[in-house]
Order: structure tokens, then sequence, then C-alpha cells
């Protein structure tokens, strides 16, 4: 349930009462065994990705004994730079947050490290020109799982005599999220390689079309609202590759209403691997799903506890995820929690 803006801004209000009022005492550094304050920015609820994302924070936090002050962006970038403020105002030992959209950053880190706070990125990436502004990124590699995507389909299709390219419509992330641009970017790069060789006089490839692509905002209602769209104003297509699951349900549903069978009639390529995809997997509405691990609590309580005493971190930490296809003995896949 959204909650309403001027509950927002009080929220901040407050918070930055609290922080301005009750300003930590410099003396009590943290120490590497210790408790320290997490400062930690997150976009909001768009997904149960999401959701579980921040539970793992929140439970990792618990279990290290770490002091986490948690703020939910509600979508918006503004949010969390007046988070991160906050943060600097109450001196907290350690900042993480997940950058809604890869753009902006400069100036509220240039603050943290004039507050000498280190920064930790979580889950997305940014883009900017002095990455000395922040320790490291800890999430998971989108490249690859925009490549894995591809990779599936050219398999798929190289089995069937296809005498015409293959159509695609793509159902991409946040606009300027580096998880959307690099999604993207790693479908488009196999694509292309593979589309170089299927031109090759002598070749027997299908060869692989883009013709269209819109962003759904990681939201169901609007991959479920632009599948409509799409069902209504592209005569045909053959793929459907969503960037996450839940613009993927949403587009099962329109299809349903066409009595379309998704994973039949349009071959469906989505991202996350939460339970509902892997249901829809199992039922042979999606054909493959590639896991984007939410599981970074740990991880990212780890780092953080490294940067709280005063030691550098790795610029990136991955963390894995696999990737489940319509083969594979499904009820192997062990309950996903989210
Ligand atoms: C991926 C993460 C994306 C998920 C979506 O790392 O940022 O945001 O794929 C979520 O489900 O909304």
């Amino acid at each position: 349930m959204k909650m309403p803006f001027c509950n927002v801004l009080f929220c901040f209000a407050l918070l930055s009462l609290l922080c301005s009022a009750c300003r930590r005492p410099p003396e009590s550094a943290a120490s590497r065994e210790g408790s320290f304050i997490l400062g930690f920015s997150q976009i909001g609820a768009e997904s149960a990705w999401r959701n579980y994302n921040t539970r793992s924070v929140q439970e990792a936090a618990g279990e290290a004994g770490i002091q986490l002050l948690y703020f939910n962006a509600e979508q918006k970038q503004e949010n969390q730079i007046r988070a991160i403020r906050s943060f600097i105002a109450y001196q907290v030992d350690v900042i993480a947050f997940v950058p809604i959209v890869s753009t902006g950053w400069e100036h509220v880190l240039e603050e943290a490290r004039d507050a000498e706070i280190p920064v930790l990125i979580c889950d997305r990436e940014i883009s900017i020109h002095d990455e000395s502004l922040y320790a490291g990124f800890i999430g998971t590699d989108s490249l690859q799982e925009g490549r894995s995507a591809a990779e599936f389909l050219i398999g798929r299709f190289n089995a069937e005599e296809m005498d015409r390219p293959v159509r695609i419509v793509e159902l991409s992330g946040t606009e300027g999220s580096s998880v959307a641009i690099k999604r993207a970017l790693g479908f488009r790069e196999i694509i292309a390689k593979h589309n170089a060789k299927a031109a090759l006089p002598e070749a027997d490839l299908a060869r692989f079309e883009i013709i269209f692509s819109a962003s759904g905002d990681f939201l169901r209602s609007k991959g479920y609202e632009l599948a409509s769209f799409i069902l209504e104003n592209i005569d045909e297509f053959d793929v459907l590759f969503s960037h996450n699951d839940g613009m993927t349900l949403g587009a099962i549903d329109a299809m349903k209403e066409r009595e379309i069978q998704p994973g039949t009639d349009i071959i469906i390529v989505t991202i996350d691997a939460e339970q509902a995809g892997i249901n829809a997997l199992r039922r042979g509405e999606v054909n493959f799903v590639v896991e984007c691990n939410p599981r970074q609590g740990p991880e990212i309580m780890r780092l953080a506890r490294f940067l709280a005493g005063g030691d550098r971190i790795p610029r990136i930490t991955y963390v894995h995820g696999e990737v489940f296809s319509e083969d594979d003995d499904l009820s192997q896949i062990p309950p996903r929690g989210y």
C-alpha cells in the first residue's frame, strides 16, 4: 500500500529532526567485531524480488548485530538522496543504497566523502566520473542475465526451421536503471553476434529481430498494460523477453484474456526466478527463467563490517544465480522464498 505523500514528508521531517537532534557521539567508533550503524536506502516495494531483497537486508543486519537505519524511498531518487543526507547528519558508520537509476549521485556522494562515511552500492550500479566516491558494488551480473536469456532463445529456435527472422518483443525494467540497461545490452550483444553468423551464406541458422521494446518499470500492472497494447497493435511476434517476473505475470494475464497460450503461442523468457515465475515455468507458460538472486543481505553486512572497520573491499562483489529451463527437472527447484 503506497504511503500518502504527506506522510512520506512527515517521515523525512521526523528522520531529519532525529538525526540533527541526536547526532551520534563521534567517540563511538565502529569496531570490526562490535556493532556499528548502517544507513540503508532501499528503492521501494515494486516487486516480490524487491521485498525479499529488503527482508534479506533487515534479517542479516539483525543476525549480525548491526544497527540498521532503513529508509524506503517509495521509488523516488530524491527520497534516496534525502535519506543519504539524513544518514550523513546522523554520522552513521557506513551508508549502503540501491540506486534506483544510475545517474545523479555525484553531489550526495561527495557529501558522504567529505563526512568520511564509506558508501556501498547495492543491487544496481551507478555511472559516475569519480569512482572513488564509493567503496564498492555488490549485486548480480545484469549483463550476463541478458546474455543468458538470448543464449536460450538461440538454442530454442535453431532447432526450428524458420523462414523469417524470429520477432522479439521486450518489456524492459526501470528506465535509466543499470539493471535494465545491462540486461538489454547483454541480450542484444548475443543476438547481434548470432545474427552475424546467421547472415553467412552457408549458415542455416535462425535470425532474431527485436521489433518492439518499452519500459514496464518492473511493475506487474505496467507489464499487463504494455502487453495489452502490444497484443492489440502488433500482428504477430514469437518471443517475449521480459526483464522481471512481475512484468511477465502481467503480460501472461493479458495473453490469457485473448486466448493466447503463453509459452506455446509466444515463447517467454524472464528474469528474477520468484516463486510465481517458477510456477509459470512448471505450467509451461514460461520457457526460461534467469535467476537474479535477491539474497544479498549477508554479503552486504559482511562488506559493511569491513568498511566500518576502516578496511577496503573489492570494487565488485557478484551474488551468483542460475538459470531454469523448460527442459530441466523442475521438481528439483527448492521453494524460492519470494
Ligand atoms: C535486479 C533488481 C530488479 C529486479 C526487479 O537486480 O534491481 O528490480 O529484477 C526489481 O524485480 O524490481
